[in-house]
């Protein structure tokens, strides 16, 4: 059965959520379980309910919207992403999943599809690592990654537990509850945009998702010594942002001399204290992110800057800590659920083209937890991340449309 698409409406939910922001518009902040964050659930909590799907809140914040199926006693096919997003960012990365998740939804609705197994649209709490500096917590929960116990522990730069701070998301039950067993779904099946620019340069509709990198990150914190930045002499110094600047540079110069094109190094935050432009720095953090499509390569690769983060704060004299806050392997998509994907492509007559993906996305736990797929649409000029984000009516709807005829194959089997 044909299922057509209401890119008006879809577009002008994908609008009003942008108006969810802490940043002047175009540009998008939306931190997990802000007040922001909240808001924006509230609304599409409203949508779902509207879409006549039953809502549920896991303690974690994670939101399950579920369309029943004919056989209840079958694993539900899931599909979904996640709405928070960075600081001064876009209004596609996610949102796109879930809002474009539900319009599938809808879409089969009013097609007359029966669901044979349930189909739930899945919003998952913090996949941006912005708040606890760990991405995807609420799919990391779900599939094991992390325990609630250790979940709990995570503080945020205000000293906030997620063990407290989770509790704004008013689900229900414990944060190890929020554990899925394997196979607790039949399937899972994220839509998102590429955030690079492989599908807009080869002028390809649909990119099939095949592997996904293996993100890490470190955090580094150095302590020197302050002071006046007139009274202290050059001689006395330990100027805390020295190894800082240091170490950045060496990221990225470890990245591009170790790695192939598939190693990626960045220093995202930097941050020195006290931040007075006539005081010596006396304490820098920074948070570094690696990432690879050969998980043994990356490991390489953060070794050296973990030895060189602490090599460089020995040289300038400064208490030097190396954490690693997440080194997770590359996850591997289902292959039948790849040709699945590429029969919907193909049914609506859009070329497809298997990539795989430089970013994480919950579908990197998802595929410990069931089958898992993606299906990624164009970005233009591949930009994410940024308020220049962008994904076009037309290519949004040919990516609902695939996803709808992958839901309608998984969900009648
Ligand atoms: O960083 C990522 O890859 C994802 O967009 N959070
Ligand atoms: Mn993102
Ligand atoms: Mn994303």
């Amino acid at each position: 059965m044909e299922s057509t698409v209401d890119i008006a409406k879809l577009s002008a939910e994908l609008e009003h959520l942008a108006t969810f922001t802490d940043a002047p518009p175009p540009a998008v902040t939306r931190v997990m379980l802000s007040d922001t964050d909240l808001a924006a659930r509230e609304y599409l909590m409203r949508l779902m309910e509207e879409a006549g799907l039953t809502v549920r809140i896991d303690a974690a914040g994670n939101l399950f919207a579920r369309w029943s199926g004919t056989d209840p006693h079958l694993p539900a096919v899931a599909t979904g992403s996640h709405t928070d997003a960075i600081p001064h960012s876009g209004r596609y990365d996610g949102t796109v999943g879930v809002l474009g998740g539900l319009e599938a939804i809808r879409s089969l609705k009013r097609s007359g599809h029966l669901p044979r197994r349930a189909i739930e649209l899945v919003m998952f709490t913090a996949e941006e690592p912005t708040r606890y500096g760990v991405g995807c917590l609420g799919s990391r929960l779900m599939s094991g990654a992390i325990t609630g116990r250790k979940a709990e522990k995570l503080v945020d730069g205000d000293g906030v537990s997620f063990g407290d701070f989770h509790k704004r998301a008013g689900g229900a039950g414990t944060l190890e509850e929020v554990r899925l067993p394997r196979k607790h779904f039949r399937a899972f099946v994220e839509l998102h945009i590429e955030q690079g620019p492989r599908l807009e340069a080869s002028e390809t509709p649909i990119g099939i998702v095949t592997a996904i990198a293996a993100p890490a990150s470190l955090r580094v914190t150095y302590v020197g010594a302050g002071g006046h930045a007139g009274a202290v002499l050059m001689a006395d110094r330990r100027d805390a942002l020295l190894p800082a600047a240091e170490l950045a540079v060496a990221v990225d110069s470890t990245a591009r001399n170790l790695g192939t094109t598939d190693t990626v190094a960045t220093t995202g935050v930097l941050d020195v204290h006290p931040r007075a432009v006539n005081s010596i720095p006396s304490r820098t953090y920074l948070e570094i992110d690696v990432r690879d499509v050969n998980e043994s390569r990356r490991n390489n690769v953060l070794d050296v800057i973990r030895h060189q983060a602490q090599a460089i704060g020995d040289r300038h004299r400064q208490e030097t800590t190396v954490e690693t806050i997440n080194a997770d392997a590359p996850a591997t998509c289902d292959p039948q659920i790849v040709k699945v994907i590429e029969a919907a492509a193909d049914e609506a007559q859009l070329t497809s083209s298997r990539m795989i993906s430089r970013a994480y996305h919950d579908s990197l736990f998802m595929a410990q937890v069931c089958p898992t797929g993606m299906i990624f649409i164009p970005c233009r000029e591949g930009l994410s991340h940024c308020p220049e984000e962008y994904a076009s009516p037309l290519d949004i709807a040919r990516g609902v449309q695939v996803l709808a005829a992958t839901l309608a194959r998984l969900s009648s089997e």
